[in-house]
């Protein structure tokens, strides 16, 4: 702000008809015509009166009318009276324009005064132009560097299209690899399911579509067999197809093993023990031939006691037999 204070005091500029001129240091010297003509009128009015005081005090000297009756000299005399009321009309005339310059000057110093004030606000204009044209040269430099910034743009908009065949490329591989990932998931988990087999086959469980079975090398009475089962969270086998009937008489090779088959209950109607429904008419076939007998009224319990498809017999619950468990096989989570 100080700055521009400065610049102010140091502003100029002339007032000429319809024109404004500024000027970078002082402006012509005041000598303006009004001044120039009121000291010029002065002195010549001076000078026409010292002669008029001239000229009276040489007529007065001549004495009281040496010659009156001269002609010529009165004539003259007249002349220079004339003359006289002439010059000192002027001098009256000079004087009245003297007050009006006067009057005028003060008028002057008054525009003068104007001058200034529109001079300091030429001033305050012209800074603010400048801090403008400031402004408009950061706005040109803004301007320029968005033009640039447009053209990386434009550039960056032309690599789109490669952009996106390489994102669809990336895509496609990116599918391939998720399949591959549920691919080896997958045998991951089947892997984990072999190893779990593997375990349980280890202790003795035997796998087959999907359950396990696990053959005893102790005998037990059906009652106790069926506690050892459960205890192996598994229960006394049941028989719900003809390949599972094969798969367990070729396991059992000619030995007696216990099955989950009984009457024992409420109902006295052959039942599994592991709650699989019994279908009487489709197990038929799995009974020997002349079984289930019921010999000597006590036989409520069911045993495979051939390696063929018919090989079930009835026999009281309290012998104790080998015995096969059953569970299904549940992967454990990995
Ligand atoms: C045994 C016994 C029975 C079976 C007959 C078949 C003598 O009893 O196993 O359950 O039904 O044999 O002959
Ligand atoms: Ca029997």
């Amino acid at each position: 702000m100080k700055a521009v204070e400065s610049e102010v005091h140091d502003a100029h500029f002339t007032v000429d008809k319809q024109n404004i001129s500024l000027w970078p240091r002082e402006p012509p010297p005041k000598t303006g015509p009004y001044l120039v003509l009121g000291r010029c009128l002065t002195v010549r009015a001076a000078v026409v009166l010292l002669t008029l005081v001239l000229v009276s005090s040489a007529l007065n000297a001549l004495g009281p009318s040496p010659r009156p009756a001269d002609p010529w000299f009165m004539g003259t005399m007249s002349d220079v009276k004339t003359s006289a009321q002439l010059l000192q009309g002027r001098v009256d005339n000079i004087s009245t324009l003297s007050s009006e310059i006067k009057r005028n000057s003060g008028g002057v110093e008054a525009a003068g005064v104007q001058v200034r004030m529109v001079n300091a606000s030429l001033d305050h204009v012209r800074s603010q132009i400048q801090r403008l044209e400031i402004s408009v040269k950061e706005a040109d430099a803004r301007l320029q560097k968005l033009t640039s910034s447009w053209e990386e743009v434009d550039k960056l908009n032309a690599q789109i299209p490669e952009l996106k065949r390489d994102l669809d490329k990336a895509s496609a591989l990116n599918a391939k690899v998720w399949d591959l990932q549920s691919g080896l998931g997958n045998i991951s988990k089947m892997l984990k399911q072999q190893n779990d087999i593997l375990q349980m086959m280890s202790q003795g469980w035997k796998y087959f579509r999907g359950n396990v079975y696990y053959f005893s090398v102790m005998k037990k009475t059906w009652y106790s067999a069926q506690q050892f089962c459960v205890s192996r969270e598994s229960h006394l086998t049941s028989v719900t197809s003809e390949s599972e009937q094969e798969f367990l008489y070729k396991m059992t090779d000619g030995l007696i093993y216990w099955i989950g088959l009984t009457k024992a209950g409420s109902e006295w109607d052959w039942h599994w023990v592991d709650d699989t429904p019994f279908d009487k008419l489709q197990s038929a076939r799995f009974w020997i031939p002349g079984e289930p007998n019921n010999s000597e009224n006590n036989e409520h319990c069911a045993n495979i006691k051939r390696s063929s498809l018919r090989s079930w017999n009835d026999a009281p619950c309290d012998i104790e037999l080998l015995f096969i468990c059953k569970r299904p096989y549940v992967p454990s989570e990995p």
